[in-house]
Formats: structure tokens, C-alpha cells, sequence
């Protein structure tokens, strides 16, 4: 059962988010804001074949900001069309999305999409203010934490029961993991074929950490059938249509993935509760698979036995061709295949892209490195453009599907424009492709290699 859409409560609260369904405030977008302290480096600056193909509300965003054009000129002349790394993509525009930092950059407020520039994904763990906030509905305008219930059910369950926070608190062993979350179309803005959605340049990945329950805990608890095949979740947040009778979506995983131990059930990050945008109370986390298998304001687990068949389960949503199609392709829905772990790729944080750079002065890089379910064993750096690559200095992961950081310096062979690209490569030597890999119609799994811009002088 759905809740109805009810004015906004304390969780809402503050004055600036006093509309039911809005919790972006576009007030402080204006053409000054953006162009002020632009540099030519910094300027916001698209593709034209990305303009052609972004969604319509995107557009209608854009058009309301007014001189956003006008700066993209800005860095056009120094990359061949084509050739403009993603991280150019990013606007610097300031959002006020509810516990999220002003530095996000938003996509969409209806629902409300927002991704973290590079730069802002530094930290080894996330903080909660620079994680991305990745919407399909409305998010629950009421959050009873003391009321809240976690229902697990199903076909293959071998009863239905029922917990609240406190049950879960105090049944089961809590366990902390820093868990990578990548949406799986991360990256979608390179596509070309565009693809409709959201137009996330590098930022729609995160690594914080999650304090909660196990998943398989609470499954065992409750009992799986023999003929269980996989997982489904609900959440409170309602349709975009306001149709109660509609999920916004509701996605699992196979039983195996789903009884691994990494999985939890979450109430904390990073040591305090998860923010509201993020599944305050209580959401599911899956690292390294599609971050659209971890439920947020989890109401309800379903244990079935047949593949999960809620909204967004079905092609073409959160799948991709199960073999590879011409660019621009029609699939139909039989051929599609849903996505499981995510891909091997990185992400370089330090130094910002279109910084400047002293040619005499040592030039730290660094940044993360994660493959869904998989370590990464080695990152590579390249200032030519890929001719010639370094290796960088690699951790290891403070547990199983956390990112991993790496760094390395570099020199430049003189002054100049350069950029600086990195490629990782996951433990069964499988690296990430320098340009889109395998185009398919919804814009899912870019790992292309990330590149920023440097200017040495
Ligand atoms: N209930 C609920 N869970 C959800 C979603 C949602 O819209 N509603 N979005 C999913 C998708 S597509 C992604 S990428 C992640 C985003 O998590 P975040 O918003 O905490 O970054 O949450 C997933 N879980
Ligand atoms: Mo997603």
C-alpha cells in the first residue's frame, strides 16, 4: 500500500523547502553566478551532439539560466568537437537540495537528480552532503522513524514478518562497510545516439560509509524457500504521477547476490543517519552493482521465485543488450538484459579539471577505482593522450566492494595544454575502454576513461 502525498513535516521544515513536492530552490541560479570566476577551463561546456539528446526538463532548466551558452564558447576552441571530456559537462550551479552541498550539480528537481563534480568526490569516504541524490519519484513527505516498518514477504519467504528500527537494532549484529554506489547510468551524457534520462556526466558514484544490518541476516531470520531466485524492494516514496497505485520503482537482485555479506539494510552513514534524500531511515545498499538495486525508505523486501517484477525491472529499464548493437539500434524488449555488477572504472579528483599548473613544481594526482563486485588491481596514468601510460600507486579496499584510492605524480614534458587520463583495471586484467564502450538504447554503463584538463605554465 502506497501513502498518500501529505504536506511536508519536520524532516521538510525549513523555509525554503516549503512547497510539497519541491526541495531544490532555484533561486540562486542566475547567469552572473555561473559566469562569475569562470575561467576558460571552468566554463560549462557540452557537446552539441549532448545538447541535441538532453531530456526536455534539462532543457527547459537550462533555458531559465539564461547565458549558459555564452561560456561554453569559452572552451570550445581548445578540444576538437568530440573530444570534450565529460568533466567539462559540468555546470558550477549552486543547488540548495535538501542536506546536500551547494557544489552539486543538478539535473533534474522534478524528480530531483543531482551529481557531484569530481573534485567534490576527493574524500576517501563520501560525505553525505556530496553524495549523489539519484530520484525516480517523490520522496516520502512524512518519515515516521518510530513508527517505521520493515515488512519481508514473498513467494519464497517462508513467512511474512515484520520489524521495526529498534527490532532490527536490536536482533541482529550491526556491520559497517564503505560500499561504492554508481548509478548505472553514470556516464549516459557521452552517449552519442544521445539517451534520454538523466544527463550524468561522472558524479552519479559515491563510496560513504554504511552502518546497518545484513540483508542475508534478516532473510535467514525470516526464512528462504529453496525456490527462492531473487530479491525486490519498496520504498515510501510515491509515483511522479502522484498515482498511489504506482511504484516509483522497485528493483532486487538474484538470492545469491543478495545473501552476500557486504549487503546491508542501513539506517547510518557515516556515522549519522542517512540524509533524507539518500532513504532516511532505512535503505538497502548493494555496492557494485547498479545503485538502483539499493532500495531507499525500505519499506518492504520481497523474497521471490521468479526474477523480481517490479517497476523498472522490465526493458528497457536498468538493461542492456545481451549482445552488442549497432550505435542507434532498436532493441526489443526480449533482447535486453538486465545489468548485474558494474564495470571497472575511475575517477581522478585531484587536481580539478582546468587548473593551472607550475611545469617546475611536482603535480600530484589522485582519485578512485572501483569494478562492481570485483578489485581493482592496477591504475594508469597517461599525459599523451594514451601513447604512454604510469602506473600509480593502488590501495587496497577497506573491504570488499569499497573503492579504492590511488595516486601518482607526474611530470610534464614542457608547458602546454594537457590532460591527464586514467584507466583502471580490475583483477582479471579487464581495463576500462578509452572511448564509450558499447552504446545501447537507455545510455547504461559508460566506463570510458576519465580526463582532466591541465594548463602548465
Ligand atoms: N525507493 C527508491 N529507491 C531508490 C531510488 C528511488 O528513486 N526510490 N533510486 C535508485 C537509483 S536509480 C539510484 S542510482 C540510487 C541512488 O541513490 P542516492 O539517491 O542515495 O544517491 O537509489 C536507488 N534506490
Ligand atoms: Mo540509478
Amino acid at each position: 500500500m502506497k501513502p498518500t502525498q501529505t504536506k511536508p513535516e519536520s524532516a521538510f521544515s525549513s523555509a525554503e523547502h516549503s512547497s510539497a513536492i519541491s526541495y531544490v530552490s532555484r533561486t540562486d541560479f542566475d547567469s552572473n553566478t555561473l559566469s562569475a570566476g569562470a575561467s576558460s577551463f571552468e566554463a560549462p561546456a557540452t557537446t552539441p551532439i549532448n545538447n541535441a539528446h538532453r531530456g526536455l526538463s534539462r532543457r527547459k532548466f537550462l533555458l531559465g539560466l539564461g547565458a549558459v551558452t555564452g561560456a561554453q564558447t569559452l572552451l570550445s576552441p581548445l578540444l576538437p568537437s568530440g573530444m570534450i571530456s565529460s568533466a567539462f559537462a559540468q555546470t558550477n550551479s549552486p543547488s540548495t537540495i535538501i542536506g546536500k552541498s551547494a557544489g552539486l550539480v543538478v539535473l533534474n528537481d522534478r524528480p530531483i537528480n543531482a551529481e557531484t563534480p569530481a573534485h567534490m568526490l576527493d574524500d576517501k569516504i563520501t560525505s553525505a552532503e556530496n553524495m549523489f541524490v539519484r530520484n525516480n519519484g517523490i520522496p516520502p513527505s512524512e518519515i515516521d522513524v518510530n513508527n517505521w516498518v520493515l515488512t519481508i514477504e514473498g513467494e519464497s519467504a517462508k513467512q511474512r514478518k515484520q520489524y521495526s528500527l529498534d527490532d532490527l537494532k536490536q536482533k541482529f549484529t550491526h556491520h559497517s562497510y564503505q560500499l561504492t554506489l554508481e548509478c548505472g547510468g553514470n556516464g549516459r551524457a557521452e552517449f552519442s545516439p544521445g539517451a534520454k534520462g538523466n544527463q550524468w556526466t561522472t558524479g552519479a558514484v559515491a563510496c560513504p560509509k554504511w552502518t546497518g544490518v545484513r540483508l542475508a541476516d534478516v532473510l535467514k531470520d525470516v526464512g528462504i524457500k529453496d525456490d527462492a531466485v531473487y530479491i525486490g524492494y519498496y520504498g515510501k516514496d510515491t509515483h511522479i504521477s502522484g498515482d498511489a497505485s504506482k511504484e516509483a520503482i522497485s528493483r532486487g537482485v538474484p538470492i545469491d547476490k543478495a545473501l552476500e555479506h557486504e549487503n546491508l539494510i542501513a539506517w547510518s552513514m557515516n556515522d549519522a543517519d542517512i540524509p533524507i534524500m539518500n532513504g532516511h531511515p532505512l535503505r538497502l545498499v548493494i555496492g557494485g552493482w547498479p545503485a538502483s538495486t539499493s532500495g531507499k525508505w525500505l519499506e518492504r523486501i520481497v523474497i521471490r521465485d521468479q526474477v523480481h517484477d517490479g517497476a523498472k525491472m522490465a526493458a528497457p529499464a536498468y538493461r542492456v543488450p545481451c549482445e552488442p548493437v549497432a550505435p542507434g539500434s532498436k532493441v526489443a524488449a526480449d533482447d535486453m538484459c538486465i545489468i548485474h555488477a558494474m564495470p571497472v572504472k575511475s575517477l581522478i579528483t585531484f587536481p580539478k579539471s582546468g587548473e593551472s599548473h607550475k611545469q617546475d613544481e611536482a603535480f600530484a594526482v589522485r582519485g578512485h577505482a572501483w569494478a562492481g563486485d570485483k578489485a581493482v588491481s592496477e591504475v594508469h596514468i597517461s599525459v599523451d593522450f594514451g601513447q604512454t601510460w604510469q602506473q600509480a600507486k593502488i590501495e587496497k579496499p577497506v573491504n570488499r566492494n569499497a573503492w579504492q584510492h590511488w595516486q601518482s605524480e607526474l611530470n610534464f614534458p614542457t608547458k602546454g595544454y594537457f590532460e591527464v587520463w586514467a584507466k583502471a583495471t580490475d583483477c582479471d586484467g579487464i581495463s576500462q575502454p578509452m572511448i564509450l564502450p558499447g552504446w545501447n538504447p537507455k545510455g547504461y554503463l559508460n566506463n570510458a576513461c576519465h580526463r582532466v584538463a591541465v594548463q602548465v605554465v
